[in-house]
């Protein structure tokens, strides 16, 4: 079992951290029978679709169900990020990203720190994204893929798209094209190519429940999903206290990111869901 600090030293230099089953198969159960609490709030602007209709991403489940509430706030999650960071976390994101059977899109290659830094002024990358996994999870479903170490490049030039140029001027393509298919802020092939030849590349797959913690400078993509199951998983990312955004004139909604930077409660058991 590892402890603490070998987490912390795991994380520093692969630029991120797995913890199988982290948490339990009731847990898991609990945050899957919130998904269906979801359905029914198809329109909600926080609730994203592929260019197939099925919905692709769910933003800010934590307003709408009692067990993504609790997810966030987990101790398990919180005490690892405040050792790595040694400093008190606060939610900045939190969405459901589904891949549904057969048809769930993929998610280009491209660092998340760009839109954070560009889009809502965040200055520093002392940021973390947790991904679980709500069912197990295997190659054909199109698991997170990402490049281990890729992390210490800091933030690279991006491949600005033609099509996308104006994007700036438009609200809604704006925002389309950070939670889309078609990414605005990917990075030269090449680079992917280097780096994936230097580093390899790392998927995570495995046992519903299990975690990982990733570093927003790190390159990751992920495939579409072939396979007959569907692949939900929850994201939160974290940021911590010292480093609040400086939104500019036409800032974010809130489900994008949150302005509120108080720093997180730990709690424990599941049990306080009713
Ligand atoms: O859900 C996935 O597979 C990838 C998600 C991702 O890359 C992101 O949210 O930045």
């Amino acid at each position: 079992m590892l402890e603490v600090n070998d987490y912390v030293k795991e994380y520093q230099n692969q630029g991120f951290l797995v913890i199988d089953e982290l948490f339990s198969k009731d847990e898991v159960k609990r945050l899957t029978d919130g998904l269906e609490t979801f359905k029914s709030l198809k329109e909600l602007p926080n609730i994203i679709q592929e260019n197939n209709g099925e919905i692709r991403s769910i933003f800010a489940p934590q307003e709408h169900s009692e067990a993504y509430h609790w997810l966030y706030r987990q101790e398990r999650i919180l005490s690892i990020l405040e050792a790595i960071s040694e400093e008190k976390q606060y939610l900045y994101q939190f969405k459901l990203n589904n891949k549904r059977a057969f048809v769930g899109e993929a998610w280009e290659w491209h660092q998340d720190f760009p839109y954070w830094h560009l889009d809502d002024g965040v200055k520093e990358p002392k940021m973390f994204s947790v991904m679980i996994l709500l069912q197990d999870t295997e190659s054909y479903q199109g698991p997170l893929i990402l490049i281990p170490k890729s992390h210490k490049h800091g933030v690279v030039e991006f491949e600005f798209k033609e099509h996308l140029l104006d994007v700036e001027n438009d609200t809604e393509l704006s925002l389309a094209s950070s939670l889309g298919a078609d990414l605005k802020y990917t990075v030269k092939r090449s680079l992917i190519k280097k780096l994936i030849n230097e580093f390899g590349t790392f998927e995570f797959k495995g046992k519903a429940g299990s975690a990982i913690i990733f570093h927003p400078n790190l390159f990751h993509a992920s495939g579409v999903n072939l396979s007959p199951y569907d692949r939900n998983t929850a994201i939160v990312t974290y940021n911590s206290v010292s480093n609040p955004p400086h939104p500019r004139e036409n800032k974010r909604p809130s489900y994008l990111c949150n302005y509120d930077c108080s720093p997180i409660e730990k709690i424990g058991k599941l049990s306080t869901v009713d």
